[in-house]
């Protein structure tokens, strides 16, 4: 099987949580205001829509104040899940709650059952499937978790997610098969030998968390550089407002769950 990168046509995104103001953050900002973060999530659901995915929204999980970051919890690929076991302790729940979902949706559903991974650590790509090892992911989960992949015929490829940074596809994204975007300081790890890499600009790192869709690029707001560098490359950036969500360190991939399915 090959991973269909940014081809899909559906996806599962969780209503944001009224207990979402108390969300695990690496610095603390304040607390976002629920009612930003709800208009900013339904923003989010209406530019999948646009780019002609069809949207499913689970109900909240009130106990979770982080299950709004679905991706966290699973990855999906075309015809099979892998449900996860994300590393913070107060997420752990959030796989029993979406395996039951995933089942119903796909005909081949396994589940990871030892070690720690986020599938924000995650990164998919036409070729290999990187697992960033980093505080929520670590080297049992991604054992186990290539040994997964390889049951549906992908190739899992551990690697290590920069110091401080809280997981791997923080620091990047795809931009299309060949193309990936990256901060600097992961970058220069080498690990994405073999792409073409686009660096962002120095003070915008927080851009590297977009999230290809057909074909536009969903991106936050925040980083009018970033934006203008990959409209110049010929990528179609749709900026979206994070600012309410990203104070529980939201990126713009962790918001959905993506895939090519009938
Ligand atoms: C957490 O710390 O787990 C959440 N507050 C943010 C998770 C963001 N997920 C992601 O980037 N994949």
């Amino acid at each position: 099987m090959t991973a269909r990168v940014f081809d899909f046509n559906n996806a599962l995104v969780r209503t944001p949580a009224r207990s979402v103001i108390n969300g695990l953050r690496a610095v603390d900002t304040g607390a976002p205001r629920f009612e930003g973060v709800l208009a900013e999530h339904a923003a989010y659901v209406a530019a999948l829509e646009a780019a002609d995915v069809a949207v499913e929204v689970l109900p909240t999980l009130e106990d979770f104040p982080d299950s709004v970051f679905v991706e966290d919890a699973a990855l999906v690929f075309e015809g099979a899940a892998i449900v996860l076991r994300p590393g913070a302790p107060s997420r752990r729940g959030e796989a029993d709650a979406i395996a039951p979902v995933l089942a119903q949706r796909f005909d081949h559903v396994v589940r990871l059952q030892t070690g720690a991974v986020d599938g924000g650590d995650v990164l998919a790509t036409a070729g290999k499937v990187f697992i960033g090892q980093s505080a929520r992911t670590n080297a049992e989960g991604a054992r186990a978790l290539c040994g997964l992949l390889d049951q549906i015929g992908l190739h899992g490829a551990p690697v290590a997610t920069p110091e401080g940074v809280l997981h791997f596809k923080s620091d990047c994204s795809l931009l299309d098969e060949e193309t990936i975007l990256a901060t600097a300081r992961l970058a220069a790890s080498g690990v994405f030998e073999g792409f073409r890499v686009v660096l962002t600009p120095e003070g915008e790192e927080g851009a590297a968390n977009a999230v290809r869709v057909n074909d536009r690029v969903l991106m936050s707001d925040a980083f009018p550089r970033t934006a203008e560098m990959l409209n110049t490359l010929g990528y179609a950036v749709v900026p979206l407002a994070t600012r309410e969500i990203a104070k529980v360190d939201a990126g713009l991939s962790c918001l959905s769950l993506r895939w090519r399915g009938r």
